[in-house]
């Protein structure tokens, strides 16, 4: 597409998709008229991928998720179709700026964080690979809350990402779903005379799809993004309409509706969250008749399925999909319970992504009988058949039997899913080395022992094009002038850098490049929260969920001491740092809002005290997201990834940070540990108590307050908080979070400490050497290559679904 191609057609989309007169176009207006002709060029190539879908006899990779955080596409787009400058050019001549117009794009923020984005990555890296895939998720009207923070406190704010429309989405009306609700089960004869049982439902909804094409990295594959919107069967019920009870009537509607209308927090308990449930089993089962419906389409028979459809299921959340599989096959296309299940477990995956017990989800049966009647007896004959075979080939116990049940009956029965998701899956993966043995060791260890075979590991990764390529122009300049482009498909070949750490030159340029990309942070930093930071300090940034286990408060605790140290010694020479955080906490998660409160409680001290502020600053980045990560991870020097460690699944930051030539300070936690072997251990910043080490202390009974006693620059730091120093006298507010600390400290804070705040003077010491440090930041980049998503993505196609490449051609 030549630049004048591209001006001619937005000018046709102003006019016959907007109908604005140039004249009168807002820069709303151009970016929706440049972004349907980004998407006109995209639709050519879903087309074609679609065509070869029907024409050859490939298989196709279903990744089902709850989430899909897939930040701006405009930028992303551009950049994978290989447009960036005639569309610049193409805008100017109309009087606009590229940038402009990308920054009037909404982030459609359908996702809590790693979890949603690590779909949106890996959805990315199959088109890339050529590798035909369909994500299935929801189209939440209201995605993750837009944070503000008010005197230091988290506010939520309704996330409208839709009122502007959404010129990447294409409505289809015609691919719609029936998924039905409540009622009761009963038997029936079919023709044949046999018995068999039907569900017959109280409630149904319909389900639409809206696909979002996925465009590859300068290849012609384009997959597609389905996310289902809930809507009623009909807009009115007609019998309540004609009785006269007009509001009564749209009732229905309303309710229906409801299902998709918003996205839930991922950190908070799951109790009374009947909408969730229906929200899971809704886009399941759309999903899984789509894919039915696919399979008809090209005159296969269902007996095919899993050679037509390798089923990922994004953690447990559509775990429901191995039950609603088994209705489909069973009650709907008459297959016996036996070849149903042969196709079930070779159709499904199943990734785990936490450890983190309150995290693993169950539902009440009361719920579940009342919502999913059909589904309870599908699982209970699930069970007992997984149970019978358990007790017949490996003589378990009943202690043995009951923990592998999918029913929890400890207290009030539950459904266990992520049982359900292991029994129905023929492969179960963790996200990192460390969580992948963990899962073996703790959560799912007695699966473990009955099929060995069926785990594997398969380490997170993040994508090269949004996180380097857009994100990092100025770096990734550099890099492709030193080693050719090659690195932003092949990762590996950033290991090509590695000789060009000890080049003094190249050294150079690549501190000027993080130079001016955290001149760029400082600016809309200042600009965001009015506080000012100085780019030639050390950037030292924690960006991600705020949650205990990752202990932001650890974070916090080391900030405080180097106050205590500036005030007791204002001429104390300290490397000047910025500390940068960022971070939704749920809106119910009281202690994470404290947290966020403390951090900013402690900035405004700090910050506004001369005897400590011209060394130290503290700024909390307000509404962290995909947009404004793509500003922070270029501009970090210290990466903060200080999770307790066994906690923290992988982590996906620790992998931008680290690509983008930032230097780790953490934990042996997630993919931390990968990290730190591939970028070598000088050149990581390692603290803490090991995941054995932790569990050994709290075995032994872990008595947080000894380590103050013991400690008297933490005992000093909590004694601070505690008096209201950084609350103007109010003694209230933190003590919840200090009592907390003190009494239980559940994440080992107070246990790592001491070696945490070692570990940060060594960073210090190693920062006041800047040829080192970019030494090191240069070899971090060039050893990263393993977090691409490629690199994941390819694990999963060819040792887990069994997808191939296929090149797709573009016919004139
Ligand atoms: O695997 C993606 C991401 C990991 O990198 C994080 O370590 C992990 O915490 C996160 N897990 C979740 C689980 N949510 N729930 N439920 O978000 O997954």
């Amino acid at each position: 597409m030549s630049a004048p191609e591209i001006k001619k057609s937005i000018l046709d989309h102003l006019t016959y998709s907007i109908g604005r007169p140039p004249s009168l176009a807002s820069k709303q207006d151009y970016y929706k008229a440049l972004a349907l002709t980004v998407r006109d060029r995209l639709q050519q190539h879903w087309v074609e991928t679609v065509q070869a879908y029907l024409e050859q006899d490939l298989k196709v990779a279903c990744y089902l998720s709850a989430e899909f955080l897939m930040g701006p596409h405009l930028g992303n787009n551009l950049l994978n179709l290989g447009i960036e400058n005639e569309v610049r050019q193409a805008v100017k001549e109309m009087g606009c700026e590229l940038d402009e117009l990308l920054a009037e794009e909404e982030e459609p923020g359908l996702g809590n964080g790693g979890l949603g984005r690590l779909a949106a990555c890996y959805m990315d890296s199959l088109a890339t690979l050529e590798r035909l895939a369909l994500g299935y998720g929801i189209r939440y009207e209201f995605g993750i809350f837009d944070q503000e923070i008010r005197d230091g406190w988290q506010c939520e704010i309704t996330d409208k990402w839709l009122r502007s429309g959404n010129p990447w989405e294409i409505a289809k009306p015609e691919i719609t779903y029936y998924v039905n609700f409540g009622g009761h089960t009963e038997y029936y004869r079919d023709e044949a005379g046999a018995e068999r049982i039907r569900w017959v439902p109280d409630r149904a909804v319909k389900g639409m799809a809206y696909d979002t094409p996925i465009q590859g990295y300068r290849v012609n594959t384009c997959n597609t993004l389905r996310l289902w919107s809930a809507e009623a069967c009909e807009s009115f019920d007609f019998q309540a309409f004609n009785t006269g009870d007009y509001y009564g009537a749209v009732d229905d509607k309303v309710i229906s509706e409801t299902i998709t209308k918003v996205l839930y927090p991922n950190d908070e308990p799951e109790i009374g969250k009947r909408l969730r449930l229906l929200q899971q089993y809704f886009f399941v089962s759309c999903s899984l008749q789509d894919m039915l419906r696919l399979l008809d389409a090209q005159g296969q028979p269902t007996q095919r399925f899993p050679e037509k459809f390798a089923v990922q299921l994004n953690d447990t959340h559509p775990s429901i999909g191995v039950a609603e599989l088994m209705r489909l096959l069973v009650d709907e296309r008459r297959l016996s319970w036996e070849d149903a299940w042969d196709i079930t477990v070779l159709t499904f995956g199943y990734t785990n992504h936490t450890l983190l017990p309150e995290a693993l989800e169950t539902w009440p049966l009361p719920l579940f009988r009342e919502l999913l009647p059909r589904h309870l007896e599908i699982i209970y004959e699930i069970n007992a058949r997984f149970l019978a075979s358990v007790r017949e080939t490996h003589h378990q116990d009943d202690e043995h039997v009951k923990r592998l049940s999918l029913i929890d009956e400890n207290g009030e029965k539950r459904i266990r899913m992520a049982h359900l998701a292991c029994v129905g899956s023929h492969a179960i993966n963790g996200v990192a080395a460390l969580h992948s043995e963990l899962l073996k060791r703790s959560v799912l260890k007695d699966f473990y022992e009955l099929w060995p075979e069926r785990f594997n590991n398969k380490t997170n990764g993040v994508t090269p094009r949004r996180f380097m390529a857009l994100a990092n122009p100025k770096l990734s300049e550099l890099i492709t002038r030193t080693i050719g482009d090659g690195w932003i498909t092949h990762t590996e070949e950033l290991r090509m850098l590695e000789p060009f750490s000890e080049d003094a030159a190249f050294r150079k340029e690549w501190r000027l490049v993080k130079q001016s990309n955290k001149q760029q942070l400082a600016d809309y930093i200042l600009k965001q929260t009015g506080i000012e930071l100085d780019p030639s300090w050390m950037f030292d940034v924690q960006v991600k969920r705020i949650h205990e286990y990752k202990r932001q408060h650890l974070n916090i605790l080391h900030v405080i001491t180097l106050y205590n140290r500036l005030k007791r010694d204002p001429k104390l020479a300290i490397a000047p740092r910025a500390f940068i955080f960022g971070g939704k906490a749920a809106p119910g998660y009281f202690i994470a809002k404290r947290i966020i409160k403390l951090i900013n409680a402690v900035g405004e001290v700090v910050n506004n005290d001369p005897d400590v502020n011209k060394k130290l600053r503290v700024a909390f980045v307000p509404n962290f997201n995909v947009q404004n990560g793509q500003l922070i991870y270029p501009a970090a020097d210290l990466s903060e990834q200080i999770s307790m460690a066994g906690k923290e699944a992988s982590g996906t930051g620790n992998m931008k940070f680290t690509l983008n030539g930032a230097l780790t300070i953490g934990t042996l936690d997630g993919a931390n540990v990968e990290i730190r072997d591939e970028v070598g251990e000088e050149n990581f910043f390692l603290f803490g108590l090991t995941t054995e080490e932790t569990l050994r202390l709290q075995q032994q009974g872990y008595r947080p307050y000894a380590y103050v006693e013991g400690n008297s620059e933490l005992a000093e730091a909590i004694r601070l908080i505690a008096s209201g120093h950084f609350s103007h006298g109010d003694t209230e507010v933190f003590r919840p979070l200090v009592d907390n600390l003190c009494q239980s400290d559940p994440f080992l804070v107070f246990a790592d400490y001491a070696d945490y705040i070692a570990c940060q003077d060594k960073v210090a010491g190693v920062w006041k050497d800047p040829e080192n440090w970019t030494r090191m930041s240069i070899l971090n980049t060039a050893r990263a290559g393993k977090f691409s998503s490629d690199r994941a993505i390819r694990e999963y196609c060819d040792e887990i679904w069994d997808v191939r490449p296929v090149p797709i051609m573009i016919k004139d």
